[in-house]
């Protein structure tokens, strides 16, 4: 299920909240400051022992790390960096495409049921909304339609099993939350929905 809200992440009592982070990830403005302040010092601490992948850079643009999410309602905190806009020439779609992708697999292999993700990209580094929600969109429904095909074949493939299911057990299914800041983001993400 994907679901459109105005609101403040820090308050959801969701199995994930993502971060738009930044690649040292050790905190910063919009959603970012906003995250650790609430979820407390031990966020910070968590993010200093993710490992560098070089000097300075513990989460390489699209990619994304997991941390618990402490004081936060949210269980755990899903860290991805998104592009800095230029024009959308720069491999801009790609590296954003790549943080929702990244992130849900995240989600899902941390068996979570639900995650709420924010306009990655759309604040302080400056991807067009429109543009942005496009790309959020368009990768969540194709996540969670791969998803369901997935847990649908392995269902044919073994209908005796146990409650008609194979060995390997069924992922849950997601929830989707897109936590938009501003009613007139939810507006855009809510006609991007049908469309895309
Ligand atoms: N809940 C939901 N959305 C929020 C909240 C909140 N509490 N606060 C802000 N937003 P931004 P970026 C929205 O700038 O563009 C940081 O310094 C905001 O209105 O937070 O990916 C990082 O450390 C906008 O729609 O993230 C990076 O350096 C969206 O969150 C850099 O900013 C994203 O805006 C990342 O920039």
């Amino acid at each position: 299920m994907i679901k459109i809200i105005h609101g403040d992440i820090t308050t959801l009592a969701v199995d994930a909240i993502v971060n738009a982070a930044n690649q040292v990830m050790l905190g910063g403005g919009g959603v970012d400051g906003a995250i650790h302040r609430a979820a407390g010092r031990e966020l910070y601490e968590a993010c200093l022992k993710v490992p560098e992948v070089r000097p300075g850079v513990r989460c390489p643009t699209g990619e994304a790390r997991i941390t618990p999410g402490f004081k936060l309602p949210a269980k755990f905190v899903i860290h991805t960096v998104g592009p800095v806009y230029r024009d959308g020439n720069h491999g801009e779609p790609e590296k954003l495409a790549a943080c929702y992708r990244n992130s849900l697999a995240l989600a899902a292999e941390n068996g979570c049921k639900s995650i709420a993700f924010p306009c990655i990209s759309t604040g302080i580094y400056g991807y067009p909304i429109e543009d942005a929600a496009k790309i959020a969109v368009r990768e969540v429904k194709e996540f969670l339609a791969a998803k369901n095909a997935k847990d649908a074949e392995r269902d044919v493939a073994c209908p005796h099993a146990p409650n008609g299911r194979a060995g390997a057990p069924r992922t849950p299914q997601i929830d989707v939350i897109f936590c938009c800041f501003s009613e007139r983001d939810a507006d855009v993400y809510r006609r991007i929905l049908d469309l895309v």
